[in-house]
């Protein structure tokens, strides 16, 4: 396939059908709300990238996996990636008002409603993985290794634990290269590093892969939030689809704040030589990979 658009049709139909689309007005007992089904979709279609689950499925490819069998472990990930960009943009947090060209979900359906949906897409998530495993008991232990991947990127080491110390960095003026490098790791990394891990559990691969695709997953997470920082700068709200300049406002620690403009772009040529050092082992198999770190670079969206 080796087009990120390809892999992201594929998955914007299977979300077309996960979670359940409900009709204005329904709530039976023991069904989900009509309310709840609107604002999860709210957010999930109003047209992100698709990156994460894309990688997903194109690492199942590499690996020679079956890219059917994985589709609704992508679909988590995207609905996991969903729900923090709900919550991130809460009040509470970044107080955001634009996300994905879109007024954000808690302006549309306020704060509550929109943390229940980021808790809804959360728990769909897992739902969907677990669910898949169930319908497939032959390869239950993969399944189960590829949900625990995710779980752990998502998780209390992983993105919730880079979001903590993004907070506390911003409320206690913390602007030390440490903590800037475990938040951009852990916040933003880890959904790229564990969605890849997940597809080599699927498929079964050996620590090689394993490796390299954790190497990759990590250079290239880093160098998507250098870049998200450069945007938060250079970039033009009408291609970025959300609020620019917050960082510098905020005093926000960024790549930015931290290395300026020029260090942040010489740490973006050092992640991208990083990142295709790391995709050695599988030669050209791995142009999809290559091709998309290159993309990244001097992306504008
Ligand atoms: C709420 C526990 C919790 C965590 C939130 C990941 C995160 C932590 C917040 C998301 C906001 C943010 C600035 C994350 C950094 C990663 C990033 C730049 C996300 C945007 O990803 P894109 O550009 O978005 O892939 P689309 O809309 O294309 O999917």
């Amino acid at each position: 396939m080796n087009d990120l658009k390809a892999y992201a049709e594929i998955v914007n139909r299977r979300l077309a059908e996960i979670p359940a689309v409900i009709p204005e007005g329904a709530y039976e007992i023991g069904e989900m709300p009509w309310l709840l089904s609107r604002s999860m979709r709210y957010s999930l279609e109003a047209g992100g990238k698709r990156l994460r689950p894309a990688m997903l499925l194109a690492a199942v490819e590499l690996l020679g996996g079956d890219v059917d069998a994985a589709l609704d472990f992508a679909c988590a990930v995207e609905m996991i990636h969903t729900y923090s960009l709900i919550h991130d943009d809460l009040p509470g947090m970044d107080d955001d008002t634009l996300r994905r060209g879109r007024p954000t979900n808690h302006v549309v359906f306020g704060v509550g409603q929109a943390i229940l949906a980021g808790d809804g897409l959360l728990n769909c998530a897992f739902e969907t993985m677990l669910a898949a495993a169930l319908r497939h008991p032959e390869r239950a232990h993969k399944s189960l290794q590829a949900i625990h991947e995710i779980a752990t990127g998502a998780g209390v080491t992983g993105m919730i634990a880079g979001q903590v110390m993004d907070l506390y960095c911003e409320a206690n003026r913390v602007a030390d290269t440490r903590a800037l490098e475990y938040i951009q790791r852990n916040k933003t990394a880890c959904m790229f590093i564990y969605p890849l891990r997940a597809a080599a559990r699927l498929c079964g691969a050996d620590e090689d892969a394993l490796d390299a695709l954790t190497r990759y997953g990590d250079a290239f997470g880093r160098l998507f939030q250098a870049t998200d920082d450069l945007l938060d700068v250079t970039g033009d709200t009408a291609d970025v689809g959300k609020t620019l300049g917050k960082d510098a406002e905020s005093g926000k620690l960024t790549c930015v704040s931290a290395y300026g403009l020029e260090g942040t772009q010489r740490l973006v040529e050092r992640l991208h030589q990083e990142a295709l050092d790391a995709l050695s082992i599988f030669g050209d198999r791995a142009a999809f990979f290559a091709d998309l770190v290159d993309s990244m670079v001097g992306r504008k969206r």
